[in-house]
């Protein structure tokens, strides 16, 4: 029986890598860092977390407030435009389910705002469902800076210019108003299974 299941095994390993990668990208195990400006330096003492425009109440989390709220431990594959994925990365931080259970809005676009001015935009519903989190660890660490740290927004199903290091603020949107690489040449909204990397893809 060492033939079959050898030659099985085999092809089930194959077919298994090649439906986790999405197309056009290749497997890393370090964690490139890709930032279009330098590291903001956020004290903890002067961080707030802010869901703003179309909403009735906008809310508005201090540091020691986020941190109370409840959180989840995800285990996320996430993949950049530039062409590499990696598997696994262990977050922990808190569902937008959570920070947006309750809310009256109009809006069905969001845009992520962060500390130091990055911005990029998706649809409203692409933060719902259990697809999107604001994470302050990684792999067991307080997230660092260079990752985003103290917190980020991790949309894992998207490219992951979609998920805002130094996230300072979430603006809800009734128009969808591209962001930072959306404005320049990105896709609007990223799928990585459709490859949809940049204008016209
Ligand atoms: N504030 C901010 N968020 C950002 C970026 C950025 O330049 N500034 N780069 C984006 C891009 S293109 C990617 S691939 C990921 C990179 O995250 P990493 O540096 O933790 O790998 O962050 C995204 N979020
Ligand atoms: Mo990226």
């Amino acid at each position: 029986m060492g033939f079959v299941s050898r030659g099985f095994r085999g092809k089930r390993r194959g077919e298994a890598s090649s439906t986790r990668l999405p197309p056009g990208q290749y497997l890393v195990t370090d964690w490139p860092v890709l930032s279009a400006g330098p590291t903001p330096r956020v004290a903890l003492d002067d961080w707030t977390f802010s869901i703003e425009g179309e909403i009735d109440e906008p809310r508005k989390w201090t540091w020691k407030e986020f941190n109370a709220l409840p959180s989840e431990d995800v285990t996320k594959d996430i993949h950049c435009v530039t062409k590499w994925s990696k598997f696994d990365v262990e977050f922990k931080g808190v569902s937008l389910d959570t920070l947006l259970d309750g809310v009256d809005t109009a809006a069905e676009h969001a845009t992520q705002i962060s500390y130091g001015g990055y911005t990029t935009n998706l649809p409203l519903d692409d933060l719902m469902g259990n697809k999107a989190w604001i994470v302050y660890e990684a792999n067991g660490e307080p997230l660092a800076p260079e990752h985003g740290g103290p917190a980020r927004m991790v949309v894992p199903h998207l490219y992951f210019w979609k998920s805002a290091k130094w996230i300072r603020t979430l603006r809800l949107d009734k128009d969808d108003i591209p962001g930072f690489w959306e404005t320049n040449g990105y896709h609007n909204y990223g799928d990585p299974w459709r490859e949809q990397r940049y204008w016209g893809d």
